[in-house]
């Protein structure tokens, strides 16, 4: 038994699924997940000493590469001044006017510890504001798990083939309203049946928790334009887009001005973080200025802080990191995309920048129910070549799979060698 697969077994008795976040759980690709013991650039290694090329990049936040230097140093000097002090800091201020820098859109922000959190935040702030209940979202984005966004929601809930989370009272749904990614007249009639109800729109400007979705030509401004005219707020999560597609995340990529942004992880640079934030007569909704009650005792916590402030200072101050990951993108999803032209597989490649994923389906994929057609044993055939020869990709069909700056073209080579090899 090797050392991942003794954990495995203790975990399982311990903790649901053996894991802390189902996306971890191998379940749909029939394999123990590889406990990590360190992880280094662009490489993980786990308890038996394997090293893996590493795609998962913790879900997106580790763009410079793990264990980068000056990160690991701004951590390791903020821990000699204690580790949370439940009252302010400069390092907020500093971070808070480091998004507000590099957003235009953003000119007020709040930290959270999670895209969670930052989600159900501005959802409220939303609310608030329009003194509106409804909201619209569409099937197969997913943002977070708290009860309100838990419908057709893609990552885990879409692996695990769960339609909606059970736990949820129904009432905490019932203003949930789902559209068709990439489909305006599927809004469209969503407003037109619940006219002056709708207090946002929320959308994943480039879908990336069933597999990786791009918005087509007009789809987001079609979003701003409708959010427009019924006076309803566009929020865009950039969890997974923000300060990834580029540092203006895809609000910048996209020319398009949201009302309201949501970060997680990626800002806080490996820490536990997130955050919201926008148009300033919304964020002043918030308490203690406005009535939107939203706490937290960790928020704006001193480490995090000091790790989110060096990655992000990196990425603003050097934007050549993001041409590398984006011509890194188009050298490894391009690649991907002329082998199974090559090979015939029926596969089909969807990506935007570093982000990419290859769908096991011959259709194209520009929403949900075309992402459901995906083999998902054949994607965990994939995976599993994939794994047993040193590259760890996300275990699952319906997740993106992240580049970083200390990915080089050798490892993208070294990939589509691999991958040229699974699907023949
Ligand atoms: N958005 C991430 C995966 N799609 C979340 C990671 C998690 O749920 O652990």
């Amino acid at each position: 038994m090797t050392k991942s697969e003794q954990l495995f077994q203790r975990a399982c008795g311990l903790i649901p699924g053996g894991v802390n976040s189902p996306v971890r759980a191998f379940g749909s690709v029939g394999e123990t997940p590889r406990f990590i013991k360190k992880a280094d650039g662009p490489y993980m290694i786990d308890a038996d000493g394997n090293q893996y090329l590493d795609y998962i990049c913790s879900w997106g936040p580790m763009i410079l590469g793990h264990n980068h230097p000056l990160v690991r140093e701004k951590v390791t000097e903020a821990c000699m001044n204690g580790l949370s002090y439940g009252a302010p800091t400069e390092a907020e201020v500093r971070m808070a006017e480091l998004i507000c820098e590099i957003v235009p859109s953003v000119e007020m922000v709040r930290m959270v510890n999670s895209g969670t959190e930052a989600v159900m935040s501005a959802i409220r702030a939303a609310r608030g504001f329009t003194g509106r209940n409804k909201i619209i979202k569409f099937a197969g984005c997913y943002h977070g798990h708290s009860d309100a966004l838990l419908v057709k929601a893609g990552s885990g809930v879409m692996t695990a083939g769960v339609p909606d989370s059970s736990g949820v009272p129904a009432g905490c749904t019932q203003d949930t309203l789902t559209a068709v990614y990439n489909d305006l007249s599927s809004v469209e009639a969503l407003f037109d049946s619940n006219k002056d109800q709708i207090a946002a729109v929320i959308v994943e400007p480039v879908a990336a928790n069933m597999g990786v979705v791009p918005p087509k030509e007009g789809f987001l401004a079609g979003l701003r334009a409708l959010c427009d005219r019924h006076q309803s707020l566009l929020i865009f999560d950039e969890v997974i887009t923000g300060f990834r597609l580029g540092a203006g995340g895809a609000q910048g990529y996209y020319g398009i001005r949201a009302d309201l942004v949501t970060y997680g992880k990626i800002i806080g640079g490996g820490m536990p973080v997130g955050a919201y934030g926008g148009r300033k007569d919304v964020m002043e909704m918030v308490a203690p200025v406005g009535a939107v009650y939203q706490a937290g005792t960790l928020s704006g916590n001193p480490i995090a802080m000091a790790a989110g402030i060096a990655q992000l200072t990196i990425l603003k101050d050097r934007p050549e990191i993001y041409k590398n990951i984006n011509e890194l993108g188009e050298k490894l999803y391009g690649g991907m995309e002329q082998i199974v032209k090559e090979t015939g597989a029926p596969c089909t490649v969807n990506h935007v920048g570093s982000l990419g994923c290859m769908f096991f389906t011959g259709q194209q994929v520009e929403n949900y129910a075309q992402a459901k057609t995906a083999d998902t044993e054949r994607f965990a055939r994939y995976f599993r070549f994939m794994l047993s020869h040193g590259v760890h990709l996300a275990p699952s069909q319906f997740e993106a799979m992240f580049l970083s700056n200390a990915h080089t073209e050798d490892h993208v080579e070294l990939t589509l060698d691999l991958v040229r090899q699974a699907l023949a």
